[in-house]
């Protein structure tokens, strides 16, 4: 039997997390792992995988026998840029730990606007005891653009929150209980939300997509007094200035961010600052490596008896 093809993983995570996630992955199998010094000069010629987040610059150079990529996320603009990417199937990560992680930042942060929870922040640092109206998840629309894998789940969820669902997408899903749009119903779909979120693929489509035109869509007599932006997707897809003016000029009543247009937020962003803003420093769901290695395990074991990969991006698409 031929010996089993070793797997490059060349991720720019913490490197404990990826030792760590690599102490029981691909059994049987040589792994270098490039964030290991003494793999430095390894030859990476003859290999058929890789496992990649933000490579180091020569990885596709050294490595030119690959035959299937594997990105470390669920995105994969930044993979979709590199120099010299082969044309090669690229893998994305998809995975129950990763979904259900978004799934509870979303829920939380829009059960933290509905509750007003900044405010009462606010109120508990000022010794201000100052109950608020109070409106429930029934009284609000939740309008989540990109229907995916974790914006159905995100759906979902919120349903059991009892908020009111929506859905936009590029083709029209079928989701109980939640009504959807396609590409072309975006104008009814903001007319008609309270709280939009933000889940959708960074792609020359939806660069800069929320920007003033679109704050200035949403529903403002929703039961907040004003919409709120929640992003998880890519900062790529805001136009910062613009959600900053919004938020300046009551056009938003508030926003909870985890993704900007450049990472590490820039100490000079005005959104540090800004009290009716949460931010997380792009932490919405961490791919697990467990989960991810496991998940490159069961792909390569596909691939190699014969049967098609799953969670092939769509290269004209960019998703
Ligand atoms: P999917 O590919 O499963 O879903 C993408 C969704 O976006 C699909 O519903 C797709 O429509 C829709 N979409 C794409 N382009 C358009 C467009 N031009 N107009 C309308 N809808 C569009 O991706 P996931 O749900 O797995 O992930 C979504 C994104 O979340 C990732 O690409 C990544 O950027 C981000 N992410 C962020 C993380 C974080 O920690 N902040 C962690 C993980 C992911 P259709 O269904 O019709 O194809
Ligand atoms: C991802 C991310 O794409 O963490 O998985 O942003």
């Amino acid at each position: 039997m031929p010996a089993k093809s070793p797997v490059i993983v060349d991720l720019r995570f913490h490197p404990d997390q990826v030792r760590e996630g690599l102490k029981r992955a691909f059994p049987g199998r040589e792994v270098i792992n490039r964030a290991d010094p003494a793999n430095e000069g390894h030859d990476l010629t003859g290999i058929d995988y890789a496992v990649l987040w933000k490579p180091l610059d020569d990885l596709f150079s050294r490595a030119t026998d690959l035959k299937v990529l594997f990105s470390g996320g669920a995105g994969v603009d930044h993979v979709l840029t590199l120099p010299g990417l082969p044309d090669l199937p690229l893998v994305r990560f998809v995975d129950h730990t990763l979904t259900t992680r978004m799934s509870e930042w979303i829920v939380m942060q829009c059960l933290m606007h509905l509750r007003q929870h900044l405010t009462y922040d606010r109120q508990q640092r000022e010794k201000k005891w100052l109950p608020l109206t109070q409106p429930e998840a029934a009284d609000l629309n939740v309008g989540i653009t990109g229907m995916g894998v974790l914006g159905s789940d995100a759906a979902r969820k919120l349903k059991v929150m009892g908020f009111n669902v929506l859905g936009w997408s590029k083709s029209k899903k079928e989701i109980d209980g939640v009504e959807t749009f396609a590409a072309d119903g975006l104008d009814e779909f903001l007319g008609k939300t309270d709280i939009l979120v933000g889940l959708l693929p960074l792609t020359a489509e939806t660069r800069n997509l929320y920007d003033a035109a679109l704050f200035s869509k949403l529903r403002k007599t929703g039961a907040l007094g004003a919409p709120v932006f929640i992003n998880a997707g890519r900062g790529g897809s805001q136009v910062e200035a613009d959600l900053i003016a919004a938020l300046n000029d009551g056009t938003l009543k508030g926003a909870s961010l985890d993704v900007f247009q450049t990472e590490p937020l820039p100490a000079a962003s005005p959104f540090w600052a800004m009290e009716h803003v949460i931010m997380t420093p792009h932490a919405a769901a961490d791919s697990d490596t467990y989960a991810l290695f496991a998940h490159v395990e069961r792909q390569i074991e596909r691939f190699e008896s014969g049967e098609p990969l799953e969670h092939v991006v769509a290269r004209n698409a960019g998703y």
